[in-house]
């Protein structure tokens, strides 16, 4: 082979490679115009980031342990609970459920996935049975990510049975630590009513650039009762 037609081959070869490329990321573009038109720009942001940082890592993986006040949670305090110590929270539930208390996290471009650790406390009456005796049935923690409703649980005695709502790249994982047993709670002389803990991780793929988790719980009766807490808060972009 002369040199120059090697020259020509590899000349042709980049040009090839190339034109593949640029044709996939054209045809990314029309699918994505097609498929969300008012979301181009978000999208075109998005892809960026993800070439250009591939690598991102950001995280506090030092559990809150809520000793020094709630920080950036919204809708909620901090309060020492007998048997658990500093939470946060703890709240009482509502019929629906609706979210109580949340924190808005920013999540840095080239971010794959979030992750969200934490003790999920279930304290003192919680009525998580099936049938309503009169006091109330079905009830738990209710857990939201961008203010949807992403999985909630029926606590009884603190074991969760957790119903999941299927959202796209929602992940929730649940470990129960402890349950059948008086831990404490704002009704700590109550024996008959066990507690739990639950060490749960959210995860999120392909994050939207502002992720707020959240926290409700279906109940009807008040803080003392029946409530959920929070503990050992973690967070992670990857
Ligand atoms: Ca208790
Ligand atoms: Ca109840």
């Amino acid at each position: 082979m002369h040199l120059t037609d090697f020259l020509k081959d590899e000349t042709g070869a980049v040009t090839v490679d190339w034109t593949v490329l640029t044709a996939a990321t054209v045809g990314l573009g029309i699918a994505a115009y097609g498929v969300v038109s008012g979301g181009v720009a978000d999208l075109s942001g998005d892809t960026a980031r993800n070439l250009g940082r591939p690598f991102i890592r950001t995280a506090f993986l030092t559990p809150e342990t809520f000793s020094n006040g709630p920080g950036n949670w919204i809708g909620t305090g901090t309060r020492f609970v007998e048997g658990f110590g500093d939470v946060l929270g703890p709240i009482a539930g509502n019929a629906a459920g609706s979210e109580k208390f949340w924190q808005d996290f920013e999540i840095p471009g080239g971010a794959m996935e979030v992750e969200f650790g934490f003790d999920l406390l279930s304290i003192d009456s919680i009525d998580g049975g099936l049938v309503d005796h009169g006091w109330g049935a079905e009830e738990g923690p209710v857990l939201y990510l961008n203010g949807q409703e992403i999985a909630r649980a029926r606590s009884q005695g603190g074991t969760l049975t957790w119903t999941h709502s299927e959202v796209p790249g929602v992940r929730v994982v649940s470990t129960e630590t402890r349950a059948g047993e008086n831990i404490g709670g704002m009704s700590p002389n109550q024996t008959t009513w066990h507690d739990g803990i639950n060490a749960v991780r959210v995860e999120f793929d392909e994050p939207t650039e502002n992720v707020r988790i959240g926290f409700g719980m279906k109940g009807n009766q008040g803080v003392t009762d029946e409530s959920i807490a929070i503990d050992n808060f973690t967070f992670q972009a990857i």
